[in-house]
C-alpha cells in the first residue's frame, strides 16, 4: 500500500499523538534538559555533531563546555552530578573519545555518582565494513556502568535517554552509557518525548529500623559514620537530626563531609582511630565497608571487644556481603535515619553517652592541638601542612574544596573540615589521579559565587593541567594550589620503606606549574618561603582568573600513613 499522507496530515497526526519532530540530537538534548541538565561536557567529533546542533537550537540553548581531553569532560560531568545531585552529561565521540572517558566513568561507578555518557558510534549502514572508529562500546562499558546500550534507531533515542537518566539518578546512583550510530543520530523522526518520572522512595524495612534503633538504645559507645550517599540521597538533614537529637558521636567521609559541620561538638572525625577502635556499636550509613573503613571491622582497641556493626545503604545491593553485621537496612536514607531516631526517642530509658562523648571530645581537642603545631610549621623547605594552616582561615563556609594527588591531598582529608555538605570532592574509592581539573570546572559552574579550591599534588597536576585552557576560554576562575615535592610522594615513601630504594618516583625539581597556567592565559606564582603562602593565596582569590600557587614543599615530610590503601 502506498503512503498517501500529506505533510499537513502527518503534522496533524503527530500532534494528536503528542509527537515531536526532530533529529536524533534534538531529541537527546530535549530529554537531557527535561532531566535538569544545563551543561554538556564534550570534545569535538563528527559522530556527535547532532548533539551540538541540538544544544545550539534548544530553547533555551544548552551550554556547551568543550575541554581538551575526554577524561576531563567525564570527570567534570561526574563532579557536576555529585555537586548538584542531578546526573551530569558528557558527550564523547566514537572510539577513542569514548575509551578516553573510561577511567572517569569507572570512578563514577565506584563513587555512585549520577552520570550519563552519550557516545558517538560508527554508522549502522556500514557496520562491519570497517568505517573509521568502528567499535562496539557497550561491550567494554558494561562492567563499569549501570547500563550500557546502543540506541539503534533515531526513534529509540528519546525513550532510551530518558531511561538512562532515570537509572543514573536512582539509588544506588551511578553512570549509564548509550551510543547512537552516526546515520541514525543525523536522521529525523517524530517521537514522543517522555516526561521524567517523579522520584520514588523505597521505604526501608520497618522491623530492621526498629532493630537498629533498639541496638542503639542498648549501646554504650556508639558511633555513626556518614558517607557520600547521605548527601547523594538528600538525607543530610535527617543525618544531622539523628546526630544532634540522638546525641551520637559522628564521623564523616567522602561527600558526607560537612553533613555534621566542621567544629560541631558531635563531629569526631579527628578522633577517628579512638572512636572506631573503642566503640561497641558502629552504624555506617551511605558508604561501603571498604578499605577506607577497615573493611567493616571496628572495636578491639586496647583490649576492647569487637564492635557490633550496622550497615545502612540506599539500596539492597549496596549492603555489605563480607562484613559481620548485627543488623542492616536498605532504602531511602532520610526515612531510615528518621526511623532510627524515632525508635530511640520512644525508649523509656534514654542511654547516657555523656562520658563517651566527653572522652572523644578530649581526643579531638588533643588531635587539634597536635595539628596546630604542624599547621604553623616554620620549616624550610616548607612542610605541606603549613599550606593548610594558611588556607583554612581563608576558606568561606560555602567553599568547594577538591583534592587530586597523593600525600599532599591526604593532609587535606585530615585538616579540612567543611562547614556545609556538598563542598568536598575527592576521587573516592577508585583513587584515580587526574580528576581534579574536571571537578574544578564543574564546581565553578555549580557554585558560581563560591570559592573553588583545587589542591593538586605535582604529579597529579600533570595529568590535567592543559585543561586550564578550558578554564580560561570559559572564564571559570578557580584557585589551584600545588604541593610541589617534585615526586610521586605517596609511592616514593612506601617504595623506600619496602625496598630501601625508589625508582620512577621522582619528578623534575621545582617545576614551574604556575608558568604553565600563565602560558595558558591564567595567573600564578611560586612560593618557597612559608610566610609568603598566605599573601599568595590572597592574591589568588582576588585575581578573578584561574590562578595557580606553586608551593615548593619538603619531599621528606610524608603523610604519616599506616596503610597503602590495599
Ligand atoms: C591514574 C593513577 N595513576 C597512578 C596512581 C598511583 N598513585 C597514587 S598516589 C600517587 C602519587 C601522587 O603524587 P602527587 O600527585 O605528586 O602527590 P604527592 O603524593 O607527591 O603529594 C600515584 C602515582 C593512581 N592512584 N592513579
Ligand atoms: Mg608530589
Amino acid at each position: 500500500m502506498t503512503d498517501v499522507t500529506t505533510p499537513e496530515q502527518a503534522e496533524q497526526n503527530d500532534q494528536a499523538a503528542d509527537l515531536t519532530d526532530g533529529h536524533g540530537g534534538e531529541h537527546a538534548v530535549a530529554v537531557a534538559a527535561a532531566h535538569g541538565v544545563g551543561t554538556m561536557f564534550t570534545l569535538s567529533g563528527a559522530h556527535v555533531f547532532p548533539m551540538y546542533d541540538g544544544a545550539v537550537h534548544a530553547e533555551p540553548p544548552m551550554r556547551l563546555l568543550d575541554v581538551r581531553h575526554e577524561q576531563t569532560a567525564v570527570f567534570a560531568a561526574e563532579a557536576l552530578g555529585k555537586l548538584t545531585r542531578t546526573p551530569g552529561l558528557a558527550v564523547l565521540t566514537a572510539g577513542p573519545g569514548v575509551t578516553n572517558g573510561v577511567s572517569a566513568i569507572t570512578q563514577a561507578s565506584f563513587s555512585g555518582s549520577p552520570l550519563v555518557v552519550v557516545g558517538g558510534r560508527a554508522p549502522a549502514n556500514r557496520w562491519g565494513m570497517g568505517s573509521l572508529q568502528e567499535f562496539d562500546h557497550p561491550a567494554i562499558l558494561g562492567p563499569v556502568t549501570k547500563s550500557a546500550r546502543t540506541l539503534h534507531k533515531v526513534d529509540d533515542i528519546a525513550a532510551g535517554l530518558d531511561e538512562a537518566f532515570t537509572l543514573a539518578g536512582s539509588p544506588h546512583r551511578g553512570p549509564t552509557f548509550v551510543d547512537v550510530p552516526m546515520d541514525e543520530f543525523f536522521n529525523r523522526a517524530a517521537v514522543e518525548r517522555p516526561t521524567p518520572a517523579p522520584r520514588s522512595r523505597v521505604e526501608p524495612d520497618t522491623e530492621a529500623i526498629t532493630e537498629i534503633g533498639t541496638l542503639l538504645g542498648q549501646a554504650s559507645r556508639p558511633v555513626v559514620v556518614l558517607g557520600t550517599d547521605v548527601w547523594a540521597d538528600g538525607a543530610e538533614e535527617a543525618a544531622l537530626r539523628l546526630v544532634e537529637q540522638g546525641g551520637i558521636p559522628a564521623i564523616t567521609n567522602g561527600m558526607g563531609r560537612g553533613v555534621v559541620p566542621g567544629g560541631h561538638p558531635m563531629l569526631m572525625t579527628k578522633a577517628r582511630g579512638k572512636a572506631l577502635g573503642s566503640s561497641d556499636l558502629v552504624i555506617v550509613v551511605g558508604t561501603p565497608l571498604d578499605f577506607r573503613l577497615g573493611y567493616g571491622v571496628f572495636g578491639g582497641k586496647d583490649g576492647a571487644p569487637q564492635a557490633k556493626v550496622v550497615h545502612i545503604a540506599d539500596s539492597e545491593a549496596q549492603v555489605s556481603q563480607h562484613a559481620d553485621l548485627a543488623a542492616s537496612a536498605a532504602g531511602d536514607l532520610t526515612l531510615a535515619l528518621d526511623g532510627i531516631l524515632a525508635t530511640l526517642e520512644q525508649q523509656l530509658r534514654r542511654p547516657d553517652w555523656s562520658a563517651w562523648t566527653a572522652d572523644l571530645r578530649a581526643a579531638v581537642a588533643a588531635a587539634t592541638e597536635r595539628d596546630d603545631a604542624l599547621l604553623r610549621a616554620e620549616a624550610d623547605p616548607i612542610h605541606p601542612a603549613r599550606i593548610y594552616g594558611e588556607l583554612l582561615p581563608r576558606l568561606e563556609d560555602d567553599a568547594v574544596v577538591i583534592g587530586d594527588g597523593g600525600d599532599f591531598v591526604s593532609f587535606a582529608g585530615k585538616y579540612v573540615e567543611p562547614k556545609r555538605p556538598g563542598g568536598w570532592l575527592d576521587p573516592g574509592p577508585y583513587g584515580c589521579l587526574g580528576a581534579g581539573l574536571g571537578a574544578a570546572i564543574a564546581a565553578r559552574i555549580a557554585r558560581p559565587s563560591s570559592q573553588v579550591v583545587l589542591l593538586f599534588g605535582d604529579g597529579a597536576a600533570g595529568m590535567s593541567l592543559i585543561d586550564v585552557d578550558t578554564l580560561v576560554r570559559h572564564n571559570l576562575p578557580v584557585v589551584m594550589v600545588v604541593g610541589n615535592n617534585s615526586a610521586w610522594g605517596l609511592e616514593k615513601q612506601p617504595m623506600q620503606m619496602l625496598y630501601g630504594y625508589d625508582v620512577v618516583a621522582d619528578l623534575a625539581p621545582q617545576t614551574r606549574y604556575d608558568e604553565v597556567v600563565k602560558a595558558l592565559g591564567g595567573g600564578g606564582e611560586t612560593v618557597s618561603d612559608p610566610r609568603q603562602i598566605g599573601p599568595a593565596l590572597d592574591r589568588a582569590f582576588a585575581s578573578g582568573v584561574p590562578y595557580l600557587v606553586n608551593v615548593i614543599t619538603d619531599v621528606n615530610a610524608p603523610y604519616p600513613r599506616n596503610t597503602f590503601g590495599v
